[in-house]
């Protein structure tokens, strides 16, 4: 049993799930600078048929060795292993991860993410079941935004002047949504959109929203918490379930849209309406303001 220090920062105020952001902050450091030399692909492809890149695996293997070294880990899963790896002496909480999302921006040197999500039990398993999460920006800053579903912060991880001695600095707490909505980010590509997708995208064009698309889900996201909006990657034609993981990388970033007094729909319903079938299933995506989410919806519907 390795010796269980106390966490050093106080992220949501639930030590054990604090241990686990502190690793996410350490360990991101650390992929952030391995990322010059891993930016090739390498053989093969994650579950989802999608090409790895050799820092897709090294962040991977990163986290996993650390985050199962914790006491309270019982399994931790990522959108890189086919199935989840089970810790050798249990443990209450069960991590899903994306470790490195977006890293197709990689050879563009545009930004990244890693996506942290803490669940009560095993997954595949639906949102009502995560007790926090947490995602780290790759951008010009390296920032982390954590929830514990009730409020969200954001901090600077590195490099931070007057960095405390728990490796961070608080940039903007208790994290909600503008009132007044700007931006917006549908993914795939407009002729696969449905009927709806595309009548729900001239309705926000028609509000004036502005187009704000970089491919890479947590920085676009960040987009629409700061300026407010809407973010989706949506059914189309030809995959109704659209192309972002429900474990992975939708219910994580929900969870913290809805504490920040947002909404988070599938297109049809709530997004933790539905449990997964399946550890890699996917799902359509709607984030961002309650209001623009519901007309959204009612569009779809
Ligand atoms: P991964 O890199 O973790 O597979 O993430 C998938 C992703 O890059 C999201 O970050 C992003 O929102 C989406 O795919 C972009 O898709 P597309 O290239 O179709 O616009």
């Amino acid at each position: 049993m390795s010796q269980q220090l106390p966490p050093s920062a106080d992220w949501i105020g639930h030590p054990t799930v604090d241990a686990v952001f502190d690793v996410v902050r350490d360990t991101a450091a650390e992929v952030r600078e391995a990322l010059p030399e891993r930016r090739a692909y390498v053989e093969g492809h994650n579950p989802s048929g999608e090409k790895v890149r050799a820092a897709d695996e090294y962040a991977d293997e990163l986290f996993c060795e650390r985050l199962l070294a914790l006491d309270s880990v019982g399994s931790y899963a990522s959108e890189e292993r086919q199935s989840a790896r089970e810790a050798d002496d249990g443990g209450e909480y069960h991590l899903a991860l994306d470790p490195l999302d977006g890293s197709s921006n990689l050879t563009s040197n545009n930004p990244m993410g890693t996506i942290v999500s803490v669940y009560d039990e095993p997954v595949p398993t639906g949102g009502d079941h995560l007790v926090a999460a947490a995602f780290v920006l790759y951008g010009p800053n390296t920032t982390m935004v954590v929830s514990d579903g009730d409020s969200v912060d954001e901090y600077l991880i590195e490099g931070a002047a007057d960095e405390g001695d728990d490796g961070r600095k608080l940039l903007r707490e208790d994290l909600t949504l503008p009132d007044d909505p700007t931006v917006y980010a549908f993914g795939g590509r407009r002729p696969d959109w449905t009927d709806g997708v595309t009548a729900a995208v001239e309705d926000l064009e028609a509000d004036r929203l502005k187009l704000r698309y970089g491919g890479a889900f947590i920085a676009d996201v960040m987009q629409v918490l700061t300026h407010g909006g809407v973010f989706a990657y949506p059914e189309l034609t030809d995959s109704p379930e659209g192309k972002l993981r429900y474990c992975f990388e939708c219910a994580p970033v929900g969870f913290v849209v809805e504490a920040a007094g947002g909404r988070a729909s599938d297109g049809y319903g709530d997004l933790f309406g539905t449990d997964p079938d399946r550890l890699h299933a996917r799902s359509p995506v709607y984030l961002g303001n309650e209001e623009l989410v519901d007309r959204v919806e009612a569009t779809l519907s």
